[in-house]
């Protein structure tokens, strides 16, 4: 292996000088391709960081102090009503003129495994929609295609992989032909890694020849936004804001024109959608003030008393959930990205069963969790920026991750819910919507993203209203089918 001589002896150095020299255990026992591999990994440590880290996070449970102040935090509402109303039509208008401008890129976080999920393979690849099957990836894909019909410019799309699904996810992307994106406009991109710690703060190893490397959270894209270069390639072509979002949410508006020009006409720096919370205690982060500084505390940072907190009126005071859907400035990612530790968030750290080995190298599944991971989250960006601003959106119009594969946040309810925000749009077409004793619609209905982005859009595309049988499968798309997009394959 060319090189490997080299390479082994100046990263055996480091991991000995950073008392992980353990890594390299089994060494003499190991093929020319493990070698390689392990170098491969050992080289995508930084042993620096990672030893700034083993004190405060590892080596002890970190107490995280909470903020002197927490407060209510004012988040803008979803329309504008009375006076806000002048202000709602000028902000579209600028929203469009940034799209029409290629000014708007949409950048989707894809680098999570889909372990809970319980899919093999990229989250994207799942197949979601409750007619088509379509994957998460062609909804987003669907969502920006019409984003080029109505404004003539189809924003080009940054996905963020990891190393564990970067191939499979180009792959995806081939077989589908781009799902009618031009290839060009998609950039791929890796996100950083963490190895696994035991709690003595050793590096783990996953096999014989494989440090226990996992993705260092959504909060890794900003570095790798910079490191990869996906950020000058948007200099170059001239863009200006990034539309974020996840892919586990097959609701997500990709490229909203209302939020994107309040974002530019309040010189907001990083925006955020939120939900109101389905209860106090929904497991999503919350905005607030935290001393004076808008922020998210995540839901098991918050104090159960203030999340329980009422207001004179009886209404939950923190009540804005975070969806992980946002704007940032490219400036904004590009000014906290700069230096050598760019782009470093405050580190979050999970317990987790680690699959590793033991002193003879054979493998252990571990009962109990044995690993310390480490983890950044995107929404710590918030405090950072000079001015900040967040907007409530309808949970049922843009919002239902696919998290689990039964009960909340599933499959189940993310179809539900596209039925559901089908039949709400269709209706105010003036469809007659056949329901259930329950309420639910009684017919599977499904509308492609390239066919309408919102119920106005839907309204003016739609000659008239179709009528729905009870039981019937309606599918409103522009007529042509995309090689995964298999017609028989009605869920
Ligand atoms: C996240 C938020 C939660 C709420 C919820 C909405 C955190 C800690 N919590 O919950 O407040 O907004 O989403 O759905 O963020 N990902 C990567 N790389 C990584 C890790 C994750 O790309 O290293 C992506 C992943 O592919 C997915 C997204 O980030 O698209 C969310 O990850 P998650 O499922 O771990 O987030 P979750 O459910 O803890």
């Amino acid at each position: 292996m060319v090189g490997t001589t080299h390479n082994y002896e100046g990263l055996r150095a480091i991991a000995e000088r950073h008392g992980q020299g353990h890594l390299f255990q089994f060494w003499p026992q190991l093929d020319e391709v493990q070698r390689a591999e392990l170098l491969a990994d050992v080289a995508e440590i930084d042993f620096e960081l990672c030893a700034s880290l083993l004190d405060e996070f590892v080596r002890r449970k970190p107490v995280i102090p909470l903020p002197e102040r927490i407060e209510a935090a004012a988040i803008l509402p979803r329309r504008g009503e009375g006076p806000r109303d002048g202000e709602y039509d000028a902000a579209r208008r600028v929203g469009e003129e940034a799209i029409r401008g290629g000014r708007v890129a949409a950048f989707t976080v894809a680098g999570g495994q889909g372990t809970r999920l319980g899919f093999e393979g990229p989250k994207g690849a799942f197949r979601i929609s409750p007619i088509r099957g379509a994957p998460l990836f062609q909804l987003f894909a669907e969502g920006l295609r019409r984003v080029g019909l109505r404004w003539g410019v189809t924003p080009a799309w940054y996905i963020m992989t990891s190393p564990q699904n970067h191939a499979e996810t180009r792959a995806f992307f081939d077989a589908h032909a781009f799902f009618g994106l031009r290839p060009a406009d998609v950039i791929f991109f890796q996100q950083g890694q963490m190895p696994a710690f035991r709690p003595d703060g050793r590096m783990l190893l996953s096999e014989r020849h494989r440090v226990a490397l996992s993705p260092n959270g959504h909060g890794g894209s900003l570095r790798a936004l910079a490191t990869s270069g996906a950020l000058a390639d948007m200099r170059r072509r001239g863009v200006e804001q990034i539309s974020y979002f996840q892919v586990d949410n097959p609701l997500v508006a990709v490229i909203d024109p209302l939020f994107i020009g309040l974002h530019v006409r309040r010189g907001s720096e990083m925006s955020s959608k939120a939900v109101r919370k389905a209860d106090d205690l929904e497991r999503v982060g919350n905005f607030c003030l935290a001393d004076g500084k808008l922020s998210v505390i995540e839901y098991s940072d918050l104090p159960d008393e203030l999340a329980r907190q009422r207001n004179a009126d009886g209404t939950r005071r923190f009540d804005a959930g975070s969806i992980a859907i946002h704007i940032l400035e490219r400036g904004f990612a590009e000014r906290v990205t700069e230096g050598r530790l760019g782009g470093q968030l405050p580190w979050h750290r999970a317990d987790k069963k680690v699959s590793t080995v033991d002193e003879h190298g054979r493998p252990v599944q571990p009962a109990a969790p044995n690993g310390v991971k480490l983890e950044m989250f995107v929404f710590d960006a918030i405090p950072l920026a000079r001015s900040a601003m967040v907007m409530y959106t309808d949970r049922g119009e843009e919002f239902s991750p696919v998290k689990n594969a039964e009960g909340v946040d599933s499959v189940h309810t993310a179809r539900r819910d596209m039925i559901r925000r089908a039949a709400a749009w269709l209706e105010r077409c003036g469809a007659r919507i056949p329901r259930a004793a329950d309420g639910e619609p009684a017919a599977v209905l499904e509308i492609s993203p390239t066919f309408a982005m919102d119920a106005d859009d839907l309204a003016r595309q739609l000659p008239e209203p179709p009528t729905i049988a009870t039981g019937a499968h309606v599918l409103i798309d522009e007529g042509r089918e995309w090689p995964c997009a298999d017609p028989a394959a009605s869920i």
